[in-house]
């Protein structure tokens, strides 16, 4: 069937095409199956309003999730083909930064593989995020253009008009199929304007950002460290949500609505505050079409539902009054009469819409005009009530909710980890790739010695396959039998890959006086730092540079090895996740507001190493203490501390020997020999006289953490091996496909 069907739709044999051709020929079967799958909506559908889609390459999940994953493998390695080879051709869609875009992808899976009518809106950016390559121990940026011939994403006839400053533009509508896992098939709309000049690109990923029509949708989130990235931003966003807001109203009037009962129509879930825009938007329309101001407003706030995903000050968007003025002056009426309202409920300044200086708070705007606010972990949504949004808390403690975050296991693992997947099934049957609950019936093997060995092969088989790529990609060999430890994520120092850095310089005094480690390890970063975030590109410099040192050291190199991935991304996730003995969640206690990664190296047998942060604590309340390893202080010591304002690095710098020596090294001779003093001298000074994120007070207790690792991994394999099955066994709380279910049972009702 495949084979023929395959022949059919490239005119010849399959031993005559090319691996273009073949690629070609499997994303036009992809999509004239899925087409079969498209079922009508009834009732209410969801709308997913996001900046950021970071859906990574389609092509092997969208054959899995229609069960020809195998079938076309096979019929492929009958004539010498191979699929993960044609894979390999795929260019990846980067639409997003990090965990807030993939979640939203992860969504959409499980959306349509749970039955559920939920479709995407949000840009089709010509280029992703930047790609990022390493010179001379620099990160450099350069487009990432990833619209080619074949695309996953096509072209409707369909378009909406916006205006935007004084001009009106025609946004586009493109689609893609989201397949679900024996399921439906849903979409994610992406609008775009057929002027974008890729042209205007200059020098790396500098472009004119005053060029509207030519950069609308020329890049994803640009840079916003200077006024123009700031109103560039604003004009992109109201573009999704003023074209998403007529694709829903326009969809729902085609199924019967007449806007007075829309919330039977439609729910529409805000993506933290990029897409806050479309509350005014949508009641700007309404009104347009006949309904009062005070009836819109009912509607809108009961059709949406917002989302926040982070607690950090400087990540929560305001626009100051003047910005959207210039481009979205037909909203700022809508606007002011809604701070207005919110103003007439609450006299706490705090709680204001527009706040004295002139300043738009969109997440403000969400809580008051939504019926719902929900944070992405259990933990992170006690802090948005007890001290984020506490003043909000107390004026709607009806809206709150916790929605913990989850993933897809088709992707993460039944795409990404075949040989544990095959394991997994061979043990309890294949019902766990829709019901995640049932991976639980492993933990009857953890005395099983055959299962733990096999555990340790697929560990290994998956380690091999990563340095074979990190061979043939970067030309680096790695150890691997040695134990891999693993932080991929945004460089971000909330994040805190610089107490990464420290222990490592650690571990190299530690090894030069003789103190072995247990065993040899590798360990392996994955981070793109903000084109314009001058600390985060010094950390990475850092760890280039200390790779560099240690790599010249034979003593070293011998227990340490240190790799950065250039170009981290969702498919270079598929290859590490795989492989992690440890992974490395070492975020500063209350600042990961979830973090999801942790979920994927748990669900792929890795042990986590972390602080009590984010989903963190669900992950150690699920495996018990034995099997995780838990260090530094709680989010309540540390958000006492900032209250206090009493933290100063420069003192726990004195007073500690190991922290000075580590954090001397960074400008020492061997690093200043290997790297850039400049960039150095920086990031010295800046942990000596700032540590906005209290790397030293964690410094000794992640030591001694980290090394009790080591000492375990190398002791017992076995035990090891235990711990990684009760690991998989709890993970299957956090499928994505429980969390969409928590989102439709108790907000959405679809
Ligand atoms: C944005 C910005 C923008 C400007 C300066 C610094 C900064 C720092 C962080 C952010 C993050 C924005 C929102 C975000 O991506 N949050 C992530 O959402 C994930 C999915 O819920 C969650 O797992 C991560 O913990 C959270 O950081």
């Amino acid at each position: 069937m495949i084979e023929q069907r395959i022949e059919a739709i490239c005119h010849k044999t399959i031993d005559n095409c090319s691996d273009e051709e073949l690629y070609s020929a499997l994303l036009v079967l992809v999509k004239e199956e899925s087409g079969q799958h498209v079922t009508p909506v009834t009732g209410r559908k969801l709308y997913y309003i996001s900046a950021e889609f970071l859906i990574g390459k389609l092509l092997s999940n969208n054959l899995i999730n229609l069960g020809l994953y195998d079938e076309v493998r096979d019929c492929l390695k009958s004539h010498g083909k191979s699929l993960a080879q044609l894979e390999e051709m795929e260019p990846e869609p980067s639409l997003g930064n990090g965990g807030l875009g993939r979640l939203a992808s992860c969504f959409l899976d499980s959306l349509a593989t749970l039955n559920l009518p939920g479709d995407g809106i949000g840009l089709r950016y010509h280029c992703g995020l930047f790609h990022q390559s390493f010179a001379d121990g620099v990160q450099n940026e350069s487009p990432d253009l990833w619209l080619t011939k074949d695309c996953w994403a096509d072209r409707t006839e369909k378009t909406y008009t916006v205006r935007l400053a004084d001009r009106e533009y025609s946004a586009h509508l493109y689609t893609i199929s989201v397949i679900g896992y024996e399921g439906r098939v849903n979409r994610l709309n992406l609008f775009d304007i057929d002027t974008v000049d890729e042209a205007l690109i200059r020098e790396g990923i500098s472009f004119d950002k005053t060029a509207i029509d030519k950069n609308l949708t020329l890049f994803l989130y640009p840079d916003d460290s200077d006024d123009d990235g700031r109103l560039l931003r604003i004009y992109q966003q109201y573009l999704m949500v003023s074209a998403g807001a007529q694709l829903i109203l326009e969809e729902c009037a085609g199924r019967g609505c007449d806007f007075h009962n829309l919330a039977d129509y439609a729910a529409i879930q805000i993506n933290d505050t990029h897409p806050s825009m479309v509350i005014p938007e949508l009641i700007r329309l309404l009104t347009q079409k006949g309904i009062g101001f005070e009836e819109a407003v009912d509607i809108v706030t009961q059709v949406c539902a917002y989302t926040n995903h982070t607690i950090l000050a400087e990540a929560l968007e305001t626009w100051p009054l003047a910005f959207l003025e210039k481009v979205v002056p037909q909203l700022v009426p809508v606007i002011r009469q809604l701070d207005e309202m919110a103003k007439s409920r609450s006299e706490d300044a705090s709680t204001a819409i527009i706040d004295d200086d002139g300043h738009v708070h969109m997440a403000h705007m969400d809580i008051h005009f939504t019926h719902s606010t929900n944070g992405v972990a259990a933990l992170h949504t006690e802090i948005l009530k007890d001290s984020e949004l506490h003043n909000f808390y107390e004026l709607y403690p009806e809206k709150f909710n916790n929605k913990t975050n989850g993933i897809t296991f088709r992707r993460w693992l039944m795409a990404c980890n075949p040989r544990l997947c095959a394991l997994i099934e061979k043990l309890i049957g294949p019902g766990f790739k829709k019901d995640a609950s049932q991976l639980r019936r492993l933990a009857g093997f953890k005395n099983d010695t055959w299962v733990l060995e096999q555990l340790i092969q697929i560990k290994t088989a998956n380690k091999q396959d990563l340095a074979r790529w990190l061979y043939s990609s970067q030309g680096i060999s790695v150890n691997t039998n040695a134990m891999f430890s693993i932080q991929s994520k945004r460089l971000h120092e909330y994040k805190r890959q610089q107490l990464n850095l420290l222990y490592l310089i650690h571990q190299y005094f530690e090894i030069k006086a003789g103190h072995l480690p247990a065993a040899p390890m590798v360990a392996v970063f994955g981070a793109k730092a903000a084109p314009a975030y001058t600390i985060a590109k010094d950390i990475i410099h850092a760890l280039l540079t200390l790779s560099r040192v240690f790599a010249a050291d034979a003593q070293v190199s011998r227990w340490i090895q240190i790799v950065l991935v250039e170009n981290y991304n969702v498919s270079a996730a598929e290859k590490m996740i795989p492989a992690c003995d440890l992974s490395e969640q070492i975020s500063l206690a209350s600042k990961e507001a979830s973090g999801t990664g942790n979920m994927k190296f748990m669900l792929n047998g890795a042990l986590t190493l972390g602080t009590m942060d984010g989903a963190n604590v669900e992950i150690a309340d699920l495996v018990g203490d034995e099997n995780i390893y838990i260090f530094g202080r709680s989010s309540k010591q540390v958000i006492h501390r900032y209250a206090a304002r009493d933290y100063a690095a420069a003192d726990w710098y004195e007073a500690d020997p190991n922290i000075r020596r580590a954090v001397d090294f960074i400008t020492g001779d061997a690093m200043c020999a290997a790297g850039h003093r400049e960039s150095l001298t920086r990031l010295r000074s800046e942990l000596i006289s700032k540590d906005w994120f209290q790397t030293f007070p964690d410094f000794n207790a992640y030591v001694v953490r980290k090394n009790q690792a080591i000492a375990d991994y190398a002791a017992d394999p076995m035990l090891w091996a235990r711990k990684a099955l009760i690991n998989i066994s709890e993970a299957g709380y956090f499928s994505s496909d429980r969390t969409i279910a928590e989102y439709n049972n108790e907000i959405w009702h679809l």
